[in-house]
């Protein structure tokens, strides 16, 4: 039966694993995420196409890769979370930005000048 004599021996024979590639842990986790869209209404269709005109802008340029958690122990132990989220994250950020006045909708010059900011 293992006693804590034997530490130091586990403890090496851990470590002279890890460093002969046997014994590394590693663990590599993708989450994906996304909010439930605002809701929002525009006073026109005119507004309607030139705010998601440039909410479509915006979403190719993000980059769907947010965020990332890496946690390294050298030789032993690797662990490696990325947070992907999904596209209503940049439609709702668009929506906080372009209702200025807060009022659930927006109106055509809102939509233009957030348009005018993605630009
Ligand atoms: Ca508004």
């Amino acid at each position: 039966m293992p006693t804590l004599r034997h530490l130091p021996a586990a403890l090496a024979a851990l470590l002279l694993a890890a460093v002969t590639g046997s014994g590394c842990i590693s663990h590599q986790e993708t989450v994906r995420r996304d909010e439930d869209p605002l809701e929002i209404e525009f006073e026109s269709r005119e507004a309607t196409e030139i705010f998601f005109r440039a909410v479509g802008q915006l979403q190719e340029d993000a980059t769907p890769t947010e965020s990332k958690t890496e946690f390294h122990v050298p030789v032993i132990l690797s662990h490696k979370v990325t947070t992907v989220y999904g596209p209503n994250r940049v439609r709702n950020q668009a929506v906080r930005r372009a209702d200025t006045n807060r009022d659930g909708t927006i109106t055509k010059k809102e939509a233009q000048t957030f348009a005018d900011t993605v630009r």
